[in-house]
């Protein structure tokens, strides 16, 4: 393989997750104070999350967009994480946008990372989704996401 050949697994940092104790009172500061606009919001129940996503500008192909995540329960993994991290809520994980999330998982199963689903799950907007475990990634969550085919970006 050459030294130019292209070896990207990812396009571009999807978003960045924000866990939050409530979704209303952390969308008014990212709007109200930080100037975010509201691009999307819906429950994933299978994830156990109210979520909202947050964008800016003209939203273009590769710009990265900003989910915040409130928990449905106390038992669910961002009720957990709140409960574990103070409750006051902070980065979450970090998500990286694929264009065939097969491949690419494909891809780090062969180099030795452990996904957490045997197959991709439905995340924001009937996108496809994984994780990596952070003990994989030196103490990140990584979600990988392959963006529902009528997705704006
Ligand atoms: N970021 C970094 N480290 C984390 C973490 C996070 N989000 N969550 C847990 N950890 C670490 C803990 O600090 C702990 O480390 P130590 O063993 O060194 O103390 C270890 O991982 C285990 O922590 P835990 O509280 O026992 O957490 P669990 O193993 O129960 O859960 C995980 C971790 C990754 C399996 C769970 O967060 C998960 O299933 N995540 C994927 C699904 C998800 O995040 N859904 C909500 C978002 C939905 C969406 O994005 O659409």
């Amino acid at each position: 393989m050459g030294a130019m050949d292209n070896t990207d697994l990812f396009v571009c940092i999807d978003h960045v997750g924000l866990a939050v104790p409530n979704l209303d009172e952390a969308i008014k500061l990212h709007t109200e104070v930080f100037g975010w606009r509201v691009l999307h919001r819906e429950t994933n129940e299978e994830q156990g999350v109210e979520e909202a996503m947050l964008g800016t500008g003209d939203q273009h192909v590769e710009n990265a967009q900003i989910q915040l995540l409130a928990p449905l329960s106390e038992q669910s993994t961002i009720g957990k994480w709140l409960a574990k991290n103070g409750g006051r809520g902070g980065i979450q994980q970090l998500a990286y946008r694929v264009k065939d999330i097969d491949a690419v998982c494909a891809t780090l199963r062969e180099r030795g990372v452990t996904l957490l689903y045997d197959e991709p799950k439905i995340g924001t907007g009937g996108s496809r989704i994984q994780f990596a475990h952070p003990k994989n990634t030196g103490g990140i969550l990584l979600e990988l996401v392959e963006p529902a085919a009528d997705a704006a970006h």
